[in-house]
């Protein structure tokens, strides 16, 4: 018996191989026969490169067809699949293959000249050219290739991807992320988010990330669902798309940005069954309006790249704005003291997290997966909620030094390390200030010792280092950074006093 999560998805779209799978706006589409014959070649051309099971793919794409179809050839493979975020700079990129080291490296044409050096001295021995035609290099030769029948046997508990994520020391550690975590987790969404026949995902989100990949991807394909695969989030396109879709699921922003389109209203969404939320806090107030607008109310989730999804408020029962809702089926969710000691409901603490969806630890990073877990399996996810004697549960803050800017993660620890590297900033601060579009904006707060230095230079240094939504959207220059008496920053102190720097008006 095989827990490969590929055969999952194969038992459940066999009978469906003439339906739609993928459907670009532009036209273009795949039918489940289409992804099906492409994931084998794309497995075929992956064994032509050497991979064996346990071997680790790295991808920096962007979103198509065929990063799908890698995405699922890695899976029949047995090989790691572990996507990066498109924005990426080669100097983040280059941290990546060093941790992984991968036997394969899949990149965007355009970016294999700037990447030459990185490549090589991470020691991988073979890249893939992957664009967004038919005509780049790797999806030609997958094309000319006969595709691999056989799906590798794996068990439950081997590793299907790891997902990068940042940390609070500034280092990325990566989540290894088992076939058993995945599809749990897509067997429990799918069935409790009521997927049903002739359900249709407008797909929005990058596929780099749990939320694009997994939770959306996954519901889809277990449902053998036609999905309308956005290239990325364009207002105008969704409203177009929308009549054609029954479910939605994105970022908080998504939910602004058509909330502030004045043509957005009732008349797109009568076909919609489903507007889901996560990966960010949704403001009441999103929540409240978008129901004004639409009569929907939107269902708000709470995941993280360690756990897939952890609660979800009920399709059926009362989607409340400000909550994250009821733990998913077979995951157990606590709050907990410092000690990791349950509280009663209704008091602020820890966020613990236990099931069959949570991951197995971070690769290569034994001494910090062991900090990270309790003696009793639960895994500490550094958020602060508090719960309901019935088990609802509202998020009220993180314990972890995090901003979520758009749904990205960013780690204030990694910028002001950067920052500190630049000559003339003596001491730095990156915070998190509220944002009309992104729902928190990475902000500087900087010390500088040579009077010259500008903001443009500053910026200029960063993006060598940094992808763009890393970036502070603002720097502010102080005299001093406030501090305790440890000598620590005061974080808090400096939020307050810059809350309103975004707010008021739209700025980007
Ligand atoms: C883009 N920019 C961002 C940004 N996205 N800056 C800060 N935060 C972001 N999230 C930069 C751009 O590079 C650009 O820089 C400028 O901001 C304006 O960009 P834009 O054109 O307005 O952005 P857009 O391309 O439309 O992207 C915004 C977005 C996107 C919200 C659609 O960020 C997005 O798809 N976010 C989803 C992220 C996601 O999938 N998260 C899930 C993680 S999984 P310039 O150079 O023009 O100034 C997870 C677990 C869970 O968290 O629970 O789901
Ligand atoms: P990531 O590491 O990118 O997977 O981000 C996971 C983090 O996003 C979680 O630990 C939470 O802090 C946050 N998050 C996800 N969903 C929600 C939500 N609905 N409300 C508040 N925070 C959320």
């Amino acid at each position: 018996m095989s827990d490969n999560l590929l055969s999952l998805f194969k038992a459940r779209y066999k009978t469906q191989l003439d339906a739609p799978c993928l459907a670009y706006p532009d036209g273009r589409s795949w039918t489940y026969g289409d992804i099906d014959r492409l994931t084998g070649q794309f497995a075929a051309l992956l064994l032509q490169e050497g991979v064996t099971p346990g071997d680790r793919v790295v991808v920096q794409v962007e979103k198509s067809a065929a990063a799908v179809a890698l995405y699922l050839a890695c899976l029949q493979t047995g090989t790691l699949y572990v996507p990066l975020n498109t924005a990426y700079t080669a100097n983040e990129v280059a941290f990546f293959l060093n941790d992984a080291k991968p036997r394969v490296f899949v990149c965007r044409p355009e970016s294999a000249a700037a990447y030459t050096v990185i490549i090589q001295s991470a020691g991988v021995q073979q890249t893939l050219l992957l664009g967004q035609d038919e005509s780049s290099p790797a999806w030609k030769a997958a094309m000319q290739l006969s595709p691999l029948e056989s799906v590798v046997t794996r068990q439950g508990q081997d590793s299907a991807c790891i997902i990068y994520t940042s940390g609070t020391t500034g280092r990325s550690k990566g989540a290894m992320l088992s076939h058993a975590n995945l599809s749990s987790n897509a067997v429990s969404l799918h069935r409790i988010w009521g997927f049903r026949p002739g359900d249709v995902l407008l797909h929005a989100l990058p596929i780099y990330h749990v939320h694009g990949l997994f939770v959306a991807l996954h519901c889809a394909l277990l449902n053998a669902s036609k999905i309308i695969f956005m290239p990325g989030f364009n207002v105008d396109q969704i409203i177009t798309a929308l009549p054609q879709a029954t479910v939605l699921m994105g970022v908080p922003t998504f939910y602004t940005r058509l909330l502030n389109s004045a043509d957005f209203g009732r008349q797109h969404c009568a076909h919609m069954r489903l507007f889901i939320s996560g990966s960010a806090p949704l403001a009441e107030k999103t929540h409240l309006e978008f129901e004004q607008r639409t009569g929907y109310k939107i269902l708000e989730r709470y995941g993280m790249t360690e756990a897939g999804m952890i609660t979800s408020n009920p399709l059926d029962g009362e989607r409340l704005a400000g909550t994250v809702g009821y733990p998913l089926p077979d995951v157990e969710v606590r709050v907990a003291d410092s000690e990791g000691k349950p509280v009663a409901a209704g008091v602020t603490g820890n966020i613990e997290i236990r099931g069959p969806n949570v991951f197995s630890g971070y690769w290569g990073l034994p001494e910090k997966t062991a900090q990270d877990f309790r003696a009793d399996g639960f895994f500490i996810t550094g958020d602060v909620g508090v719960l309901t004697t019935d088990g609802r549960l509202t998020i009220s803050g993180r314990s972890k030094d995090l901003i979520i800017s758009g749904g990205y993660n960013v780690y204030p620890r990694e910028v002001e390390l950067c920052l500190d590297n630049i000559t003339g900033i003596s001491e730095s601060a990156v915070i998190g200030l509220p944002h009309p579009d992104f729902g928190e904006a990475v902000t500087a707060i900087l010390v500088k010792n040579d009077p010259a230095l500008d903001e443009s230079r500053i910026m200029q240094k960063l993006a060598e280092q940094l992808a763009r939504y890393k970036q502070p959207k603002r720097i502010i220059f102080i005299d001093a950074l406030p501090r305790n008496s440890m000598g620590k920053v005061q974080k808090n102190l400096l939020r307050e006093r810059y809350r309103d720097t975004y707010t008021g008006s739209m700025i980007k």
